[in-house]
């Protein structure tokens, strides 16, 4: 191993290219084995350079080089240099020079996905972040922008369509050899990790977009042949996305055509690669019997947010790795306000909140915590995290919060106006905001550098007699990796006083303020606010609609907290409170060992009441209704108990509950569940899709009472169900069982779809995340099955990513088990697909959090891990986990 690949790159070290490079043309031969790519590269010394006559040092990986030509003169062997990393050109003219490779690289011998590889039998690309090199040597950073011009030349038996970025400018055949090719030429400046190609026998659905200024885009979906029966939902989401944008922030789309192509084998979800995004086919295709609500959802958030790139990413782009968040952080806010305009606003809220604190906030609180805007990394593959994309999200979103709407609208008009067509940083973005507010950001950027989730400890005395309510709030910001001291952040911080009949009292701060929209500035350590003419004790509702990514700690009486779960008018903080009362008897319980008291007692049974009256209010949305029956699952309450979590436990507190709702409302939930039933033909829109939504919600507790005729009724729901969505709720919910009626279900599922790979996959999923003892040895069973494949991405997710990161007590089973599983399956899995293997190993991030004996079987196995072979990606992962000691 080449150590220097594991020397941390800093954000500090950052220097501009040499080089530039303004235009590119590459000819590609496409060929299983041995594709040629052509490349012509028009250079010039970089006026910013801060070198002398700096030598020429391309990226370049996994290539063999056939030639070299430097202003049309080809290069003896002794006027480069060549490594397994780059190719040095060490003296080339200090004016513009063109200079031309000729390079032979293997895409079927690609399996770790980056650069040019065949997913099944389509040849694509995946550059980002640094995939661009294995295809042509390069100056592969985001800083360097150039015009690309692209032939593509193939059999056309073995690939009819030739895809390539931009505008199709030529196609044709070459008479008498049985090839074709076709040109692309993308006007925009681009970095090298927004290319893409596709080769391939594909079926188009084709459509259509007028923009806002009346020009007319071609839109395609290109699949497999056979699955265009699937694309309507992308298609149509695809152009609310195009609509939304230039509705919401005044964006149109810039290119003649805009093409989406879904393949098998794709590492992450999907690439923004500009006019030519690249889908796992997962994030593409539906149809109401292969898939489900959740999946229809996941379409419609990942076509919008790949496409809203065009501007967050493609037009204004990143100018280093650190700089990530800035387009995806301020993508994934982009993507959240659609589906929030175009559903329920709070379920999206709701969703998003569970999202970053399942998966962001343990981020934060281990040993691979970093601020949303790294200053170190080893390998940038492993910074496509939940704080870079989550918690960035939630940074743009504050923003909002603190400028208004308006105010927001016009920062990020202004970001475009003076970055657009280049390379750009979170300075330039917060700048452009603090600019077109005229205030000053420069406390808000500690929200990119500090890493941790900042607590709220807040508390509220009311006096009676001055009829003043005095709220204090202190911020603890807690040490995190490399980062010990911290200083008080910019908090916005939204909230409610609630009267004795659950309005909200106007809150005028003394001093004079009047605050209309309940929005409060956190700035220092420690700060009061003192509100006026409060007439009796008020209620707190504190950081309404989740307005900041912070935990909050307030000591609420049950009464309070039950209080605000009836009455709440801020949605969000309605639902928090439900989960609040729930959270402190789930963790009671846990910290008990198995102590019963806290999950089955009288304060359970005021807690499943109070959810059968929220849960029946038919003036809210089903979605949201459903939201609220669910009880906050396993991580949640590990996460609550912070330390010395043993799963088993946990799990126990969660199932008895569970069983002490589905119990005291069962009448209820029965009604619920009738009700909601039904009436039309299958569609996927938001409120047909909540219905569906409650009723599994209402089926999940029914059956956690653990009454046979629940089960049954389980097992029905299974049976008659018409649409994937019913179909997969029941058979999660029957795969924890031990009953005949789990067996049953998950043989009809796999004789019915066990040649449907995305569905398939679903039937993996359901038996790794299945709470049963030996679920361990499911896994391991099903890591044989003929159907299983290590080298398909979604299929290896399915089994070992559910298993690892969702079944809490298989992975961290007492005898450590589970995490052998995950460390052998990870070593095998790290030799081919080094990315991969890294996030599933993620998974090991929370155990100091673990109770001593799980500790100690864990350090194990990562010790066993650190002492083997291992790529740069696991290596990082696996050390960082492990920490100092
Ligand atoms: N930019 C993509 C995410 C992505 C990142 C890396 C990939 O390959 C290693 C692929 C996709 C997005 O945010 O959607
Ligand atoms: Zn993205």
């Amino acid at each position: 191993m080449d150590q220097s690949l594991r020397r941390p790159k800093l954000l500090k070290d950052y220097a501009p290219p040499d080089y530039l490079i303004d235009e590119v043309e590459l000819d590609f031969a496409l060929d299983p084995n041995a594709t040629r790519v052509s490349s012509k590269l028009k250079l010039r010394p970089n006026p910013k350079a801060t070198n002398n006559r700096p030598p020429l040092i391309l990226d370049g990986e996994n290539l063999a080089l056939e030639s070299v030509t430097l202003d049309g003169k080809q290069l003896a062997a002794a006027d480069y240099r060549l490594d397994d990393k780059s190719l040095t050109v060490p003296t080339v003219p200090d004016r513009p020079f063109v200079l031309e490779t000729v390079t032979v690289c293997d895409p079927e011998a690609n399996t770790a996905l980056s650069g040019l590889y065949r997913s099944r039998a389509t040849y694509c690309t995946q550059c980002e972040p640094e995939g661009f090199r294995r295809i042509t040597y390069f100056l592969d950073r985001p800083d360097v922008l150039a015009v690309y011009t692209v032939r593509i030349e193939a059999p056309r038996q073995e690939a009819a369509v030739l895809l390539a970025n931009g505008n199709p400018v030529a196609a044709g055949d070459l008479p008498g050899t049985g090839r074709h090719f076709a040109v692309w030429h993308d006007p925009h400046p681009k970095p090298s990790y927004l290319f893409a190609l596709v080769g391939g026998n594909l079926a188009c659905v084709p459509d259509s977009f007028a923009t806002a200024s009346g020009r007319d885009v071609k839109l395609n979906i290109y699949v497999e042949p056979g699955k265009e029966d699937r694309c309507g939902w992308a298609m149509e989401s695809l152009k609310r996305a195009m609509r939304w944008d230039e509705q919401r922030f005044g964006r149109e789309y810039d290119l003649d055509v805009f093409n989406i192509v879904a393949v098998s084998d794709f590492n992450m979800g999907a690439m923004e690669n500009k006019g030519l995004n690249i889908f796992n086919d997962k994030l593409v295709l539906a149809r109401p019997d292969t898939a489900s609500d959740g999946d229809y959802g996941a379409i419609e958030g990942v076509i919008a947010h790949e496409y809203f790139h065009n501007w967050t990413g493609n037009r204004v782009t990143c100018r280093d790795w650190f700089q990530l968040c800035l387009k995806e952080g301020l993508t994934v806010f982009r993507d959240q306000e659609f589906t929030s305009d175009l559903r329920s606003g709070p379920v999206k809220r709701i969703l998003d909140v569970r999202m970053l604190r399942t998966h962001q906030f343990p981020e934060d609180a281990g040993p691979l915590a970093h601020p949303v805007r790294p200053a170190s990394y080893i390998e940038i593959n492993n910074f496509y995290t939940a704080t870079v994309y989550e918690k960035g999200a939630e940074l743009c979103r504050m923003l909002q919060t603190l400028l208004g709407r308006d105010g927001f609208r016009k920062g990020l008009d202004l970001y475009f106006e003076w970055n657009d067509g280049s390379a750009a940083t979170v300075e330039d973005f917060v700048g452009a905001m603090a600019d077109a507010s005229g205030r000053d950001l420069s406390q808000f950027m500690l929200w990119y550098n500090q890493s941790g989730t900042p607590e709220l400890a807040c508390s509220l005395d009311y006096d009676a007699r001055a009829k003043t309510a005095r709220l204090s709030v202190n911020q603890v910001l807690s040490p995190t990796p490399g980062q010990t001291k911290k200083e008080p952040m910019l908090i916005p911080l939204k909230l409610g006083l609630l009267g004795g009949n659950g309005d909200d009292l106007p809150l005028q701060l003394e001093g004079g303020t009047t605050l209309a929209d309940g929005l409060v500035e956190v700035t220092d350590r420690e700060q009061v606010f003192i509100f006026k003419d409060i007439p009796t004790a008020p209620t707190p509702s504190l950081l309404r609609d989740f307005s900041a990514p912070v935990r909050l700690t307030m000591t609420l009486d049950p009464d309070q907290i039950e209080f605000l779960m009836m009455h709440d008018k801020d949605p969000f903080n309605r639902w928090q409170a439900a989960q609040s009362y729930a959270t402190n008897l789930l963790t009671a319980a846990s910290r008990g060992g198995f102590d019963a008291g806290p999950v089955t007692g009288t304060e359970a049974t005021r807690l499943a009441q109070a959810l059968a009256t929220t849960a029946s209010e038919i003036s809210l949305a089903a979605a949201y209704r459903a939201e609220f029956l669910k009880l906050p699952n396993e991580s949640d309450i590990a996460r609550e108990l912070a330390s010395n979590v043993d799963p088993d436990a946990v799990r126990t507190a969660y199932e008895r509950l569970r069983a002490t709702v589905g119990r005291k409302i069962s009448g209820t939930l029965g009604e619920i569940y009738e009700d909601a039933a039904a009436t039309g033909p299958f569609s996927p829109d938001a409120e047909s899709a909540g219905k569906r939504a409650l009723r599994s919600a209402a089926l999940d507790l029914l059956v956690g009472s653990g009454e046979a005729e629940e089960i049954e009724r389980a097992l029905r729901h299974y049976r008659e169900a018409t649409n994937m969505t019913d179909a997969i709720a029941a058979l999660s919910i029957l795969s924890h069982l031990d009953r005949p009626a789990r067996d049953e279900a998950l043989a009809d599922f796999y004789a019915r779809w066990q040649d449907e790979p995305l569905v398939l996959d679903k039937w993996f999923a359901v038996q790794a995340r299945a709470t049963r003892p030996d679920s361990v040895e499911t896994v391991h069973g099903l890591l044989s099955h003929p159907k299983f494949s290590l080298k398909n991405p979604n299929r290896l997710r399915a089994l070992i990513g559910s298993f690892v990161h969702a079944n809490p007590t298989g992975f961290n089973r007492a005898d450590g088990a589970g995490y052998e599983l995950l460390a052998s399956s990870a070593l095998q899995i790290d030799r081919f697909n080094p990315h991969m293997a890294a996030r599933l190993l993620g998974a090991f991030e929370s155990w100091r959090t673990l109770e001593p004996k799980r500790q100690a079987l864990a350090k194990g196995a990562l010790r066993q891990l650190a002492s083997g072979e291992l790529s740069t990606d696991s290596y990082e992962i696996v050390t960082k986990t492990l920490g100092a000691d």
